[in-house]
């Protein structure tokens, strides 16, 4: 079978009349890292059709036809946040925070509660970082959900709400991340990456957490044995290069620590916040994203498509472009993109409508642990035609 998809891509580099094209393809094939000249190189000159036969044959070569899943549940503390991001539509100033929402303790471990019989094996948390919550208040809450469900994988707290946490209690990263995961922190999302490139950074969220603080606080997360994941927020004003400089720093620190589990573009929305006048990316353009950050990241496992954001049908053709995951939230327990303007205004899909998405595509479902051990093969199981 790898041998007809070599042939495959042999083939479509024959019918390549631009050389440095074929060059590139021609070292996708071989396993040969691709240069940041030649990252920016495919954004500007490879088509769709190009980048998407070779990010397939990555992802395929990888995964076969496996495509991942996992049961999770996202607690969001609070809207309220000290930063002015200015594609943020969620957040609100501590000033305004009657328009938003804070949770106490005991509110959060209801959400908690409402899952006890729910074979759920992740909890997302994520939010706005609040002036007058510390670290001190989220160790509590760590012990308090795993001394409630031990087995739930606490995948929390952003770069951007960990540096403030740290900085407030006036703890070294290395020492505040300890005491987390002391208290059952297990792993860190994505988010805050945004855009790496200083100046593009420097427009669109000046005042929180920078590239290197962002960088250093997932090393240090990798040192102490924890895994993460990484974001790029695309589509507004950033250039091909910043994209790649973005995905050319992840992969170094990937090679230096191989502690990232996943890579999650993610689209930028346009409503409700201080950059709508910013058109949002067209299908093709996301799609051509997808595929060349599954060619350049090399080194990181898997590619995920968080569809709450992208849209459902977006996300089911994402597949055939390098994505080997899907973000599956299983309740409608996040807010992020609902407040942006994604299409998903309701962002719940049970696990029938997840595997039947993934197998309309052709794919294997297969959910997963945050760890991505195997939790249950669903390729073999008959799923109804009309969930
Ligand atoms: O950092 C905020 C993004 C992120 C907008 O690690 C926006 O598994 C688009 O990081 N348009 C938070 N994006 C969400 C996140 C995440 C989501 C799913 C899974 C994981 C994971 C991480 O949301 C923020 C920011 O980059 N965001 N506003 C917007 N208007
Ligand atoms: Fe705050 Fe995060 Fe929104 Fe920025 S993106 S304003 S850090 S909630």
């Amino acid at each position: 079978m790898q041998e007809d998809k070599i042939k495959g891509i042999e083939a479509l580099l024959q019918h390549q009349k631009d050389e440095k094209l074929q060059k590139i393809g021609q070292k996708v094939l071989d396993k040969i890292r691709i240069t940041p000249e030649e990252g920016v190189y495919l954004f500007e000159k490879a088509s769709l059709g190009f980048v998407g036969a070779l990010a397939n044959f990555i992802r395929e070569a990888r995964h076969g036809n496996k495509t991942y899943f996992n049961r999770n549940f996202h607690i969001e503390p609070t809207n309220v946040c000290v930063f002015t991001c200015a594609f943020c539509s969620y957040s609100r100033l501590y000033k305004n925070r009657e328009e938003g929402w804070e949770l106490s303790e005991d509110e959060m471990m209801d959400i908690v509660k409402k899952y006890d019989n729910e074979p759920v094996t992740e909890v997302h948390i994520v939010g706005g970082v609040h002036p007058k919550l510390n670290l001190a208040f989220f160790i509590d809450l760590m012990k308090k959900i795993k001394a409630h469900r031990p087995d739930l994988h606490i995948k929390g707290y952003t770069a951007v709400e960990l540096d403030y946490m740290f900085r407030k209690a006036k703890v070294s990263v290395e020492e505040g991340l300890q005491l987390l995961k002391e208290a059952g922190l297990q792993s860190l999302p994505g988010g805050g990456a945004e855009i790496f490139a200083e100046d593009v950074r420097n427009k669109i969220c000046h005042d929180k957490v920078g590239s290197e603080g962002w960088l250093n606080i997932h090393r240090t997360a990798h040192k102490l044995g924890m895994h993460s994941n990484a974001t790029m927020l695309y589509g507004h004003i950033e250039s091909f290069a910043d994209r790649i400089d973005h995905m050319e720093r992840l992969r170094q620190l990937q090679d230096e620590t191989n502690g990232f589990f996943t890579f999650i573009p993610l689209k930028f929305r346009n409503k409700n916040n201080d950059m709508s006048d910013v058109k949002e990316s067209t299908t093709v353009e996301d799609l051509r994203l997808y595929a060349i950050s599954r060619i350049y990241l090399d080194n990181f496992p898997n590619v995920k498509a968080y569809w709450p954001m992208l849209g459902r049908e977006n996300a089911q053709l994402t597949l055939n472009f390098g994505v080997n995951d899907l973000d599956g939230t299983i309740d409608d327990t996040t807010k992020i993109y609902t407040m942006a303007g994604s299409e998903e205004q309701t962002p719940s899909m049970n696990t029938e409508q997840l595997v039947m998405l993934i197998h309309q595509a052709g794919r294997e479902a297969i959910e997963r642990d945050t760890n991505y051990n195997v939790v249950k093969n669903y390729s073999e199981e008959p799923i109804a035609e009309n969930v």
